[in-house]
């Protein structure tokens, strides 16, 4: 029999190795389906925002975002990668409505992040099934090994095709040995900032909804100052200089309602 401990050194080897792993049934059913009605409640409340653009701002004082962020079972795996001290330094939903969904170009995340050092490790969340149709994630194994491309080496692209306003240029890409990361509601994939990877629109008839969790150990710095990280796990480093948003109290009728929101202490 695996123990945990195995388990766990097997997830990070395959991590080391390849710059991305997935570990199967990481949250239950319930907390998946949380999620969904989350983008729909989301939807209501910001009408304007398309629903693979509901990003870190809108989500920092969110009970249910610092409830599902806040899982330990998140939190046991973050952990692995980047020690005990954990604060999530951005969340961003990339919903793809049915035949709607906009591709996301391959990219590196490093390129966009103002992180010093460069530690940090992304869990990527699915709320529904991930699949070739609806746009999963893609990745290049193993190319977390090559250099961190600048923004000024990414090209702009057309944000009605494009989640994201820049990536890298399709003629610098060999996409032959790209691995399609499917996953169903509750499984989740880990990856390295320097991994290239993308995805492709929603071309089916159902949502596609993931959640991007970027977790940092306490000593990475977030040098851009008007973004509020959650302090998760463990202890803030003092000479650290994070913004830490204040731990969300559940107001009924201004926060969605989740399982367990009524006992949610916002003091903690
Ligand atoms: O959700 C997607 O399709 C892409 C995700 C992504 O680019 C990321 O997690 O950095």
């Amino acid at each position: 029999m695996t123990t945990q401990t195995e388990a766990r050194s097997a997830l990070r080897k395959e991590y080391d190795e390849k710059g991305y792993v997935i570990a199967r049934n990481a949250i239950d059913d319930d907390l998946a389906a949380e999620m969904v009605d989350h983008i729909h409640w989301l939807e209501k409340k910001h009408p304007n925002v398309r629903p693979e653009s509901l990003h870190h701002s809108l989500l920092a004082h969110d009970p249910f975002m610092w409830r599902l962020t806040g899982d330990d079972r998140l939190l046991d795996i973050a952990e692995q990668f980047i020690g005990p001290d954990i604060a999530l330094f951005a969340a961003h939903y990339i919903a793809k409505p049915p035949g709607d969904g906009k591709a996301v170009q391959w990219h590196q995340d490093g390129s966009y992040w103002s992180l010093e050092p460069m530690e940090v490790t992304t869990l990527w969340v699915a709320g529904t099934p991930s699949t070739v149709e609806n746009g999963c994630m893609r990745v290049l194994p193993g190319t977390q090994n090559r250099k961190l491309l600048k923004r000024r080496d990414l090209i702009e692209l057309d944000k009605e095709k494009f989640v994201l306003g820049v990536g890298i240029r399709p003629q610098d890409i060999d996409d032959s040995e790209a691995v399609d990361l499917e996953l169903d509601a509750g499984d989740i994939s880990i990856h390295n900032p320097q991994i290239i990877h993308g995805s492709n629109a929603n071309t089916s008839a159902t949502w596609r909804v993931g959640l991007t969790l970027r977790y940092i150990p306490t000593t990475t710095w977030d040098t851009e100052p008007s973004r509020e990280n959650l302090l998760l796990r463990g202890k803030a480093v003092q000479d650290v200089d994070n913004t830490y948003a204040k731990r969300p109290e559940y107001i009924a009728g201004e926060h969605m309602p989740f399982a367990g929101c009524e006992s949610w202490n916002g003091a903690v």
